[in-house]
């Protein structure tokens, strides 16, 4: 898939806020500091679209980004930051739950695990939630430049049809994004 247009269409605090156009969405999940947005922007091959920073927001937000006009890609909040208050984390299960488990247009969840780290409790936890409401969602490993090809194959093996990718080297885009055209309805669908 080619990349002709991408855009901020809009940020949302509340499931009331959710953009309205019937686009399918493909949304982006994991502890926070995983490089979801890095690797939204590698995807889109824009680079400062997606705000990337090391320190959580304050504000518990969805973005989203409207692609080629045909599908918009989500940018949810990360998980696990224990400095984040009680109430914002409550906040944020309570709201990303819901866009999680109501979201009609809802095609396909990234589930974003970092490869040295490989998939922590928090993110079994986020697996049993998805699994539970039968989700369906794709892994992908992020920073492999991190990885040397030995510990690249082993990461294969463990979860078939996962992705590995880097924001840094480009690896794994292609494919990525093949992988969304072909969950695109045939009638959004782009050449
Ligand atoms: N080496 C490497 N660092 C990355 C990669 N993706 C993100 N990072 C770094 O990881 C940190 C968090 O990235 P960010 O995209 O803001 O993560 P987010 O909190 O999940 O959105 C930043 O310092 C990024 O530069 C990657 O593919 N490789
Ligand atoms: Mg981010």
């Amino acid at each position: 898939m080619i990349i002709k247009s991408s855009d901020f269409l809009k940020s949302a605090s509340s499931i009331k806020g959710l953009p309205e156009g019937g686009l399918p969405e493909f949304a982006f999940i994991g502890r926070s500091n995983v490089g979801k947005s890095s690797l939204m922007n590698m995807l889109l091959a824009r680079k400062g679209l997606v705000k990337t920073s090391k320190k959580p927001g304050k504000t518990v937000l969805l973005n989203f980004f409207s692609v080629n006009d045909s599908f918009l890609l989500v940018d949810l909040p990360g998980y696990g930051f224990a400095s984040r208050a009680r109430s914002e984390q409550e906040l944020w299960r309570r709201l990303i739950e819901e866009y999680l488990v109501k979201r009609k247009v809802l095609t396909d969840i990234f589930l974003l695990i970092d490869s040295r780290h490989g998939i922590m409790k928090i993110d079994e936890q986020m697996m049993e939630f998805l699994d539970h409401y039968r989700l369906k969602y794709t892994i992908v490993y992020t920073k492999a430049d991190k990885l040397n090809k030995n510990e690249i194959a082993v990461l294969r093996q463990k979860y078939k049809g996962c992705f590995i990718a880097s924001a840094v080297t480009g690896a794994g885009r292609e494919e990525l994004l093949e992988h969304i055209a072909l969950n695109l309805p045939s009638e959004g669908a782009v050449q």
